[in-house]
């Protein structure tokens, strides 16, 4: 059986997590209310950053469902706050849709199950009643756990301090988080034992969301490959997909990829 992360360093982090989150979340509350009509123009849009793993599991599936063509995407720094997307969506947070009729979707999880229900070619969570549970509990496990534990502390410390140049850099939670992420690639590996894909021999949802956090750690050169073989060959599987190029080919000003990131043969 797969060992549970029990590392005494993680749990530091959970800490910290759920202290910047509050101070976060005042300043939020601080903001005024705004409540002006919304004028959005009618091709569908897609809001999203490229260094936000949600924006980029979501693209992924996009892609995979080949309605890129009818989505224009707009890049929105979240960390800003900016009271035009707030009129968006008042959570402040990406990604949202805005679709047909200007109705507005909001949120990763709202935006996907729409995409499935309204695309039901190329299915992302398929097979019985109990292989779709297992499915979303993977994807929970790499959109929360893997997240909350590594993606979010090396976003935060990596980028957002050095693009808004507020803060210094920490670099205990860099190490931390760098330490967890080798409990993941043991999950992924374990995963893979039997299956080319996370869950079965196709693509699912669980595969869009390892891939989206992987991605954006392994933009910032933090994915140790020599540690796994069979996690880089998923990974390398993953990259050669035509949905994974237009995520990959994203230039970030101020974030330096490292030269095999683009390459599906690395
Ligand atoms: N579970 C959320 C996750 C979205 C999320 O946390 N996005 C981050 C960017 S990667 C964000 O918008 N952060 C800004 C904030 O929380 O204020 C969803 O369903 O969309």
């Amino acid at each position: 059986m797969f060992p549970v992360l029990t590392s005494t360093e993680s749990t530091i982090l959970c800490k910290k997590t759920v202290f910047f989150g509050y101070t976060l979340r005042r300043s939020v509350e601080a903001m005024p209310y705004v409540d002006d009509k919304l004028d959005v123009a009618k091709p569908a849009k897609l809001y999203h950053h490229p260094m936000c793993p949600f924006s980029r599991m979501l693209r992924i599936i996009v892609r995979e469902k080949g309605a890129d063509a009818d989505f224009s995407l707009i890049s929105e720094k979240f960390w800003e706050w900016n009271e035009t997307f707030l009129i968006i969506n008042p959570s402040g947070q990406l990604p949202v849709m805005i679709i047909k009729n200007d109705t507005i979707i909001k949120g990763l999880y709202s935006c996907i199950e729409y995409l499935e229900e309204l695309i039901p070619d190329h299915k992302l969570l398929a097979g019985s009643l109990e292989n779709r549970a297992e499915i979303r509990s993977l994807v929970d496990w790499f959109n929360g756990k893997m997240y909350q534990e590594v993606t979010k502390h090396l976003l935060q410390e990596k980028v957002i301090k050095v693009i808004t140049k507020v803060g210094s850099t920490n670099s205990t939670v860099i190490r931390a988080a760098k330490k967890n992420i080798l409990c993941h690639l043991d999950y992924i590996s374990y995963l893979l034992e039997y299956n080319s894909y996370l869950h079965g021999d196709s693509i699912s949802l669980a595969d869009c969301a390892a891939a989206a956090q992987i991605s954006l750690l392994d933009h910032l050169g933090d994915i140790p490959w020599e540690y796994n073989q069979r996690v880089r060959e998923w990974y390398a599987l993953m990259k050669s997909r035509p949905s994974m190029k237009h995520i990959l080919d994203d230039d970030v000003p101020g974030v330096i990829a490292p030269s095999h990131y683009k390459n599906p043969d690395f």
